[in-house]
């Protein structure tokens, strides 16, 4: 039967990074979709997780997820648990009530026994304490727009790379017939906050006509999209607008102002009493400087490694440039990332050569 997921054109092989290929096929999907429908007619205890630290995607995604399962099986007891507390720009978001880390379930005493678990917008790997929470479900689903992370044997996928974001996926999936979920205001702006999020709003190269389309019906609910896109995106603490501030006035220029790069050291955090998540939109401040081509952020992690944020205007991939520092970098072709084995002072020359070389065409075997 035709229904909204109208928009996943017929089937498609669509690269998988370095773990093969996966398949998404519309029929393919309708039978996961059907799977979760008695899955979930059979549930008591639901388990929903993400990856990491909540992003706007990830915490959006959540909060829709619990919203279209509660409405359609009200008998079923949902349990949104993340390895690490949600950060405080989310917390003006509705129904975020009960977003619980281990420890603050552990002090309500709540069984960590599942009949199904759900993690979306990313893998289990980077699940933390929750993964063996999740291990236990006798039945999970994994809910994504990531063609990674596919390697794990979850019960039922419901993955769709063409979608601009998690939450994109998870309106379209709330709007089968199985679940028909009313789109209110607060389910619209949890979904909202998920697009805005991952196409960094409305800009990066995913968003899609369709993207626009689902805003629009979003709008139409009439929540506060203003207060949604300053809270939830742009406004930042005191602490970090002044570590932005400082670490964008130490900021380099070189290969004739094609490179732009700073850095961000554990000192630096320490002295502006700042945590790791103020150095957030750094990189895109410096990004968005005239007449550069590739941007990079040393941020220094304890214990002798490097985090780097890259960000390119197009003629570098830097997805491609962070694999080839090492096997644990990559992400897409305009913004990637890789962590380093090496201390701040060492990544630095050795990644601004590298670079320098890619740039100039005069790279060398790696
Ligand atoms: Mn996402």
């Amino acid at each position: 039967m035709p229904h909204e997921i109208w928009y996943m054109r017929g089937s498609a092989w669509l690269p998988n990074g370095r773990e093969g290929m996966i398949m998404v096929d519309i029929e393919q999907f309708n039978v996961q979709l059907e799977a979760l429908g008695k899955a979930l007619a059979h549930a008591r205890r639901v388990l929903i997780t993400a990856p990491g630290a909540a992003d706007g995607d990830s915490i959006g995604s959540q909060l829709a997820l619990r919203r279209m399962i509660e409405l359609r099986f009200p008998q079923i007891e949902i349990r949104i648990i993340n390895d690490e507390p949600l950060p405080e720009r989310y917390r003006f978001l509705p129904e975020v009530e009960n977003v619980d880390t281990p420890e603050s379930y552990a002090k309500l005493n709540g069984d960590l026994q599942f009949d199904l678990g759900f993690i979306v917008d990313g893998g289990l790997d980077r699940a933390g304490r929750v993964r063996e929470v999740f291990e236990r479900c006798p039945a999970t689903v994994f809910v994504d727009h990531h063609a990674i992370s596919a390697e794990y044997p979850y019960t039922i996928r419901l993955v769709e790379p063409r979608a601009s974001a998690t939450t994109e996926l998870i309106y379209h999936i709330s709007q089968s017939p199985g679940f028909a979920t009313p789109v209110s205001p607060n389910f619209a702006q949890q979904i909202y906050l998920g697009l805005i999020f991952d196409t960094g709003f409305f800009r990066h190269s995913n968003t899609t006509p369709e993207v626009m389309e689902l805003a629009a019906k979003l709008l139409r609910t009439g929540f506060d999209f203003t207060r949604v896109g300053e809270r939830g995106m742009l406004e930042r603490t005191f602490t970090s607008l002044k570590l932005l501030s400082d670490t964008l006035s130490r900021a380099n220029l070189s290969l004739d102002g094609k490179i732009i790069w700073s850095k961000l050291t554990q000192e630096t955090l320490r002295a502006f009493n700042a945590a790791d998540d103020d150095r957030e939109g750094i990189i895109d401040h410096l990004f968005l400087t005239h007449g550069i081509e590739v941007a990079v952020l040393f941020f220094e992690l304890p214990g002798k490694q490097t985090k780097i944020s890259l960000r390119s205007q197009g003629k570098l991939d830097v997805a491609a440039f962070a694999r080839s520092l090492t096997e644990r970098g990559g992400g897409h072709q305009k913004a990637a990332g890789a962590n380093l084995e090496l201390s701040i002072d060492q990544a630095e020359p050795w990644v601004l050569q590298r670079l320098q070389a890619q740039l100039t065409g005069q790279a060398g075997k790696y």
